[in-house]
């Protein structure tokens, strides 16, 4: 009886080593697991590329990869996301190079005033730039794609048809931006995507400067009923990988991920410039926002305000000993070269 008693409670025990070793293995199947950080909510355009990534390099790799996404800021916020990667906070990260405007230098040259059409272009462009250069900011980790958003446009509480109506105005921007803002005469005030609804809410700023697929995706145009279109300047993205975490993938996963590089940075150029264009159709539906194109005159005034941004980039680009003007010649000419003329 005490020998049965024995053998039993010896058969609990093993139940439950063996239930706690095959613990891990039951929330995936699949023999690699990553994570994957992103700072803003789950239905904006860097979410959705990111699942759309998940999809296809879990289809791709056969299960042999699962990657569990976290959105929202839940794992890595927009500020750290670099940094976090780097550490191994999260094996992926997605970050908004245009937030740390210094640290990025040659990437978000992409994301001046120079005339890029869409974020189609935008991205080939910027990942031939990374490409072309390999910024030393890049060295700790790999790099799994780059994006640019659709140009930027101000979406406002309040009208802006001419330079009067835009001075000293407080509009959200960050990085390039915040320049372009500045040389029109606004009150730019810098602050990542995911601090703005409260600062919209709270009236710390009339309006924000970005693509306008927000004006859907964060409601954006319950609030701003007017949008301006400037098309000047865009903020550039990246995603990438812990070093370590990169190395340990066998070779055929890693050249997966390899062959998707500038598939990911077009994709959401694609999806990015077809979610700006629902996003007004439905801003106008929902909201009957007013969009105010300014006259060629007014257009050619604004612009010509922005053209010492670009000579300011290119003297602090040199001052770290980058080839400045070189780098705004070939963003010049992909432009063209992608745009097709
Ligand atoms: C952006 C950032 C997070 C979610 C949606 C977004 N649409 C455009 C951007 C660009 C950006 O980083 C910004 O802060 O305007």
């Amino acid at each position: 009886m005490r020998k049965a008693l024995a053998l039993f409670f010896a058969g609990v025990f093993v139940i439950a080593i063996l239930g706690a070793l095959g613990m891990p293995r039951a929330v995936s199947a699949a023999a690699i697991n990553l994570n994957y950080a992103n700072f803003p909510p789950a239905p904006t355009f860097p979410c959705v590329q990111m699942e759309r990534w998940k999809t296809e390099v879990e289809k791709r790799t056969n299960g042999k990869v699962a990657i569990k996404t976290f959105p929202g800021g839940t794992l890595l916020d927009a500020k750290n996301m670099m940094d976090g990667v780097i550490a191994g906070t999260a094996d992926i990260g997605n970050l908004c190079m245009a937030y740390q405007p210094g640290r990025f230098i040659v990437t978000n040259a992409t994301g001046l005033p120079l005339g890029i059409p869409n974020a189609k272009v935008g991205s080939l462009v910027l990942w031939d730039i990374y490409e072309k250069y390999k910024p030393e900011e890049f060295a700790k980790v790999k790099v799994i794609t780059m994006f640019n958003t659709a140009p930027s446009n101000i979406m406002s509480k309040k009208p802006v048809r001419t330079l009067d109506d835009i001075k000293g105005l407080p509009l959200r921007a960050s990085g390039p931006a915040v320049d372009i803002l500045k040389a029109w005469g606004a009150n730019p005030v810098g602050m990542p995507m995911p601090e703005t609804p409260d600062a919209l809410q709270k009236g710390v700023v009339q309006g924000l400067f970005t693509a306008l697929e927000v004006m859907k995706d964060f409601k954006y145009a319950e609030l701003c009923r007017y949008v301006t279109m400037t098309d000047a300047g865009m903020y550039p993205f990246s995603v990438v990988m812990n070093i370590n975490s990169w190395n340990k993938l066998p070779k055929d996963v890693q050249k997966v991920m390899d062959d998707m590089r500038v598939e990911q940075a077009e994709w959401t150029g694609v999806y990015m410039d077809n979610h700006v264009n629902e996003s007004i159709d439905w801003s106008k539906k929902n909201y009957n926002i007013e969009i105010i194109k300014l006259s060629k005159e007014d257009k050619a005034k604004w612009d010509k305000l922005l053209e010492p941004i670009i000579s300011q980039w290119i003297g602090e680009a040199k001052a770290k000993g980058l080839p400045a003007e070189k780098i705004i010649e070939d963003i010049k000419n992909l432009t063209k070269k992608y745009s097709g003329s």
